[in-house]
């Protein structure tokens, strides 16, 4: 087939006539689209975003047999696992689970070379679908959206890029990624240092040399606890500043094993179904029925020895009310605090990396390789910032209240504006000129992650009040970008032109959210699922809770309804249908 790219000089009229051209033999399949501005290029959907979520819409919506733009504000294809390539940077799910499972063919072609897959090898394979599947061709790198209004008189979306375009779209789709606008903090005088600063997310593309020099890292969250390992490795003196210590299981990392890989790829599509029927976050873990604080003490013991010594998440399955009951949880905070006095050897360093303030698992479990041993190391230093804050940055280094530290780089593990900071720097506006920013304002409000009323046709893939974050999110992609297909396939076959969720059933749901995560220890850490990292951000558990399963159940039941709680509509006033505007298929 002819591919259609977008050209910023392309005129409506030049587009109308390539695809006016291509429809009879397409089949009509694409959405009618017609537009009065000359002005803008228009096509059926934008995709918002290039990393797994926006890959696979794109690959799904052509499939569809509809014109799709995608932007991407990185030279590539990857999102998060183009941006952090900071060393030590690898996924905390397994390889043979982080990864597409629409395509048998793909998933039995990728070999993964270690159990937990680094960030060059998750980045070849998302370079690889995009090949696979002959994505690039769509998608403008480069290029941030910045702008997204919603024209009720066309029922079009109006889409600016920060290149100067414009073009308009029947479907905005936002795979803009849970954390993806990073955040740094606002500490005094970093204008001010004369030597290099980096951001994990933001790493550079030619790596960094840390060899001989004096390096601070600033912050152990999950990207602080994998790089810092690595960077003491090479660094003449690394300083950690630490303001709350993080618990971490070892990832028992190691190349893949053969036999491991094959026993995956012969069973794929019943483990996929698996993890799809009978998990929680999506990855197949070895789940327990057995309740922490009930457990037998010695065998409670021997359970998160073993899985400690197994390594990666599955230790947080141990006991299946961990995360429900303080009892339960207590057992395996010990359990891990007294393995942290077992590695580090100066016992007051091991009391500042053993967390207090938390319920474990509350915040993103870390996973390590090697996190704790580094303290033994006599190049690392853990300076404890919350009893002696950071007060500035000077030209050679950082004050604390008690002490300057000289550096000569300094690496910023601080972190994300998460799941709603990607989606909020975009100015976007929906109906009666509502913005996202002020239907936001008391916290995100969707209807299943998916959608929020007052924006028609404007999707989210893994959008806050979904799982997202809380599943595997290559699985929770998957499954919203084919609910999103199978809705516009729906609308189509019906005659709908716009969909948007009613605000009682959207109420509904965050209430919903709110309640089953009240029903857990979550709430009680002051984490990024709450936006507690970000002075002023509202204090709200965004991610869903509940499970997979039961959301992907009324996810499902919804759609079996005719998409109940969402309000379809024939056409915005104004829309006229004069013959396929756009029309491409995949060959
Ligand atoms: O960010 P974070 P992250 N002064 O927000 C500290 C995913 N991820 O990039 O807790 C001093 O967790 C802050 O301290 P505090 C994963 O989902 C996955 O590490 O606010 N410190 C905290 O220690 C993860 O959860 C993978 O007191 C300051 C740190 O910075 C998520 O991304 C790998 C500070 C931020 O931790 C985010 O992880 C990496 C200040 N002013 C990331 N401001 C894997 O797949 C902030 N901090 C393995």
């Amino acid at each position: 087939m002819t591919s259609l790219i977008f050209r910023p000089a392309d005129s409506l009229i030049f587009f109308m006539s390539q695809l006016q051209a291509k429809s009879t033999a397409a089949g009509n399949r694409a959405l009618n689209i017609s537009t009065n501005s000359a002005a803008a290029t228009a096509v059926d959907a934008v995709v918002v975003g290039a990393g797994f979520g926006g890959l696979y819409m794109l690959h799904r919506l052509r499939q569809l047999g509809l014109s799709v733009r995608g932007f991407e504000r990185g030279a590539d294809v990857g999102g998060t696992w183009y941006w952090n390539r900071y060393p030590g940077a690898r996924c905390d799910v397994e390889s043979m689970q982080y990864s597409f499972s629409f395509s048998e063919d793909l998933q039995q072609e990728w070999r993964w070379g270690e159990r937990f897959a680094s960030q060059p090898e998750i980045l070849a394979y998302a370079k690889h679908v995009a090949e696979r599947f002959d994505l690039r061709r769509d998608i403008q790198f480069g290029c941030s959206v910045s702008a997204a209004r919603y024209d009720e008189a066309t029922a079009l979306w109006e889409i600016d890029t920060d290149q100067g375009e414009r073009l308009q779209t029947r479907f905005c789709i936002m795979a803009t990624g849970c954390l993806s606008a990073t955040r740094m903090p606002d500490i005094a005088g970093l204008e001010l240092f004369g030597g290099k600063t980096y951001h994990t997310g933001l790493w550079p593309h030619e790596g960094v040399d840390f060899a001989g020099l004096r390096v601070g890292v600033i912050g152990t969250g999950s990207s602080g606890i994998q790089c810092i390992p690595v960077i003491a490795q090479q660094a003449g003196h690394l300083s950690v500043f630490q303001r709350t210590a993080n618990f971490s299981i070892p990832a028992g990392n190691g190349p893949m094993d053969d036999d491991y890989e094959r026993s995956w790829k012969d069973n794929y599509s019943a483990l996929r179904r698996k993890a799809r029927e009978d998990t929680s976050s999506g990855t197949i873990y070895e789940k327990s029925t057995l309740k922490g604080h009930e457990a037998n003490p010695d065998e409670r013991q021997r359970e998160y020895e073993r899985r400690w010594q197994r390594g990666g998440g599955n230790f947080m399955h141990a006991f299946n009310d961990l995360l429900l009951d303080q009892r339960s949880n207590d057992t395996a905070a010990d359990f891990v605090r007294a393995r942290i006095r077992s590695i580090v050897r100066n016992p007051a360093v091991a009391d500042m990396l053993s967390p207090t303030d938390h319920p474990i698992g509350t915040k993103r479990i870390c996973i390590d390789t090697d996190y704790y041993e580094t303290y033994n190391r006599d190049n690392v230093t853990l300076v404890d910032v919350r009893t002696a804050p950071i007060e500035r940055i000077t030209a050679t280094g950082l004050q604390t209240r008690d002490a300057h530290y000289e550096l000569d780089s300094m690496v910023f593990a601080t972190g994300y504006d998460a799941m709603t900071g990607a989606l909020l720097g975009i100015d976007i506006t929906g109906r009666g000129g509502e913005t996202l920013a002020h239907a936001w304002q008391a916290g995100p409000k969707t209807y299943l992650g998916l959608m929020t009323a007052g924006f028609p046709n404007l999707f989210t893939v893994t959008g806050p009040g979904s799982p997202s974050v809380l599943s595997s999110v290559i699985f929770s992609i998957e499954q919203h970008v084919e609910w999103i297909a199978d809705c516009l396939e729906s609308m189509r076959s019906r005659g709908f032109n716009t969909i948007e969720p009613e605000a009682a059933a959207q109420e509904q749901w965050v209430a919903h959210v709110n309640e089953v995560a009240d029903r857990t220890l979550f709430p009680l850490a002051n984490s990024w699922y709450m936006g507690a990292n970000i002075p002023g951000k509202p204090r709200v558990f965004m991610p869903y809770v509940g499970g997979v399963v039961p959301y992907r159940q009324k996810c499902d039941e919804v759609a079996a309804n005719g998409y109940e709680g969402f309000r379809l509509s024939q056409a915005g006033p104004g829309l006229q249908h004069t013959g396929n505007l756009t029309n491409q298929q995949e060959t």
